[in-house]
């Protein structure tokens, strides 16, 4: 009897210990009369945040920005792009969202979206072209649609992630994944696959389309299917969040649930962009996560490693011919944005989730913490840990169906972090309510602090009769 039970007594001071420093989602600080809830357990918000949900409806939003009338432009997968203004904002997260009206209908658009500084020029993919239009704030209205990239088109991965950079504004930055699961064409430089590029939007001639695989510069190649892409806001160095390979096996050994890691890759800055631009690995070398696989050597967490030591690529040349992630994340968690705050000091990463692995992971909004003066991870190359939760689902188990799907990302003036969830076609508002998040470390008691009123006293009870029943069966054990 006691053997079976005693798991189950864990798990509950586990979650008790969890809820201890954490709340979920919309129960909010302070009076908002926005109250959406969520048709499956409501997120689990960290304590050094607010979540709420505050829009639903919409047709598998992706990415989102704001424009100069601070309404959000919403790209949805295969549909278009929304215009939603709000009708309240009472600061913080209370923020209720007031009409939603279709801007572009598009059944070709997918995920990236784009807006000029001046707010006047809007840009959005497809899977095979860029698209640019006039865009009227005021009147709501977007007009002469124009083709300014093509020949992007991919069976598989269809994404096209839009970055402007704000360094260098007339630059588009495109970033365009593989064909398939392992792609042989990514390996030829001149295919165009798995590869960002960089395209001078003052530079094109009117009436003239940019060829994808031929023109513009490559700002790195070798990259399986980098949809997240931001610039730094200090230094305008160019960051990347790689989706990796599913299915590996490594001396005919399965290594797929645990491996590869996902990525996050840096590509330099703008103006010191290389003549030849750096291989990262795909479709011959891939970063390790769990060390935990046949002949693993020397190989570290963030090692590229090869499929095996017949092949003419081992993990010698992987380790001296191509760039290595600058961190590496949970296998299958499929990074689909990255965002940094203005001042350069963290920056959100939206995981969609797994399906390439037994037991889900991913699903969950994090933080990864940088230096904001030379605009680099704070966390060593062979962190595990770097990625830390801020929305996570209440239970992953439960995965994709009774979810959200963290996809887009977009952080506004007073520094809230705006997310789609493309699966339920939500956007939820977060905001940080304390300072030095984005990091390790943050102590558990002053997170108590931050649980809606009442909440607080009852999980510190909680915490304490079942740290005093763990310790007894603790004893035992
Ligand atoms: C972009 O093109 C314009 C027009 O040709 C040129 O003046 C400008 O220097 C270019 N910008 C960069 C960063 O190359
Ligand atoms: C190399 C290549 O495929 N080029 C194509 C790019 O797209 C245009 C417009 O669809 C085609 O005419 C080209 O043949």
């Amino acid at each position: 009897m006691l053997p079976a039970m005693f798991p189950s007594i864990l798990q509950a001071a586990f979650v008790a210990l969890v809820l201890h420093s954490q709340s979920t989602a919309s129960q909010g600080i302070g009076s908002c009369s926005v109250d959406l809830k969520a048709s499956y357990p409501a997120p689990v918000v960290a304590a050094d945040y607010n979540a709420r949900l505050i829009s639903t409806g919409l047709q598998r939003p992706r990415g989102l920005v704001f424009d100069k009338n601070s309404a959000l432009l919403v790209v949805e997968f295969r549909t278009g792009i929304s215009h939603v203004t709000f009708s309240s904002d009472d600061g913080a997260t209370c923020l209720a969202v007031g009409k939603t009206v279709t801007l572009v209908r598009d059944s070709s658009l997918t995920h990236g979206i784009e807006l000029s500084p001046d707010g006047k020029t809007l840009y959005a993919s497809s899977s095979d072209k860029v698209f640019s239009w006039d865009y009227d704030a005021a009147t709501i209205t977007a007009s002469n649609q124009k083709t300014l990239i093509q020949n992007m088109t991919n069976s598989d991965h269809v994404t096209r992630t839009l970055l402007l950079s704000k360094k260098q504004p007339e630059i588009l930055l495109v970033s365009r994944g593989s064909g398939e699961n392992i792609d042989d064409l990514a390996a030829q430089q001149s295919s165009g696959i798995s590869q960002i590029r960089a395209f001078n939007l003052s530079a094109l001639e009117a009436g003239k389309v940019y060829d994808y695989p031929s023109q513009g510069v490559s700002l790195g190649w070798g990259l399986r299917n980098s949809v997240g892409v931001a610039e730094h806001p200090v230094t305008g160095g160019i960051y990347s969040v790689e989706n990796s390979a599913d299915q590996l096996r490594r001396q005919s050994t399965d290594i797929h649930e645990e491996n590869p890691g996902e990525e996050l890759n840096f590509h330099g800055t703008l103006n010191t962009t290389p003549s030849t631009p750096p291989n990262y690995g795909y479709p011959h070398c891939f970063a390790l996560w769990d060390t935990s696989i046949p002949s693993p050597g020397s190989l570290t967490v963030g090692s590229q490693f090869a499929l095996s030591d017949t092949d003419t690529v081992n993990d010698a040349l992987c380790a001296s011919d191509f760039t290595p992630p600058r961190l590496t994340f949970e296998a299958h968690t499929a990074p689909l944005d990255i965002k940094f705050t203005a001042a350069g000091d963290a920056a959100y990463i939206t995981f969609h989730g797994s399906w390439n692995r037994d037991s889900p992971a991913g699903y969950k909004l994090s933080s990864v913490a940088f230096n904001p003066a030379d605009g680099t991870p704070a966390a060593a190359a062979d962190s595990r840990t770097a990625a830390v939760d801020v929305l996570t689902n209440a239970d992953t188990t439960r995965c994709p169906g009774s979810c959200f799907r963290p996809a887009g990302l977009v952080v506004d003036g007073q520094g809230r972090l705006f997310m789609t969830s493309d699966s339920t076609g939500e956007i939820y508002v977060l905001q940080r309510v304390r300072e030095g998040a984005g990091g390790e470390g943050a102590g558990s008691e002053s997170r108590a602090g931050r649980l809606p009123r009442g909440g607080g006293w009852v999980a510190v009870g909680l915490t304490v009769v079942l740290s005093v029943v763990g310790g007894v069966f603790f004893a035992a054990a």
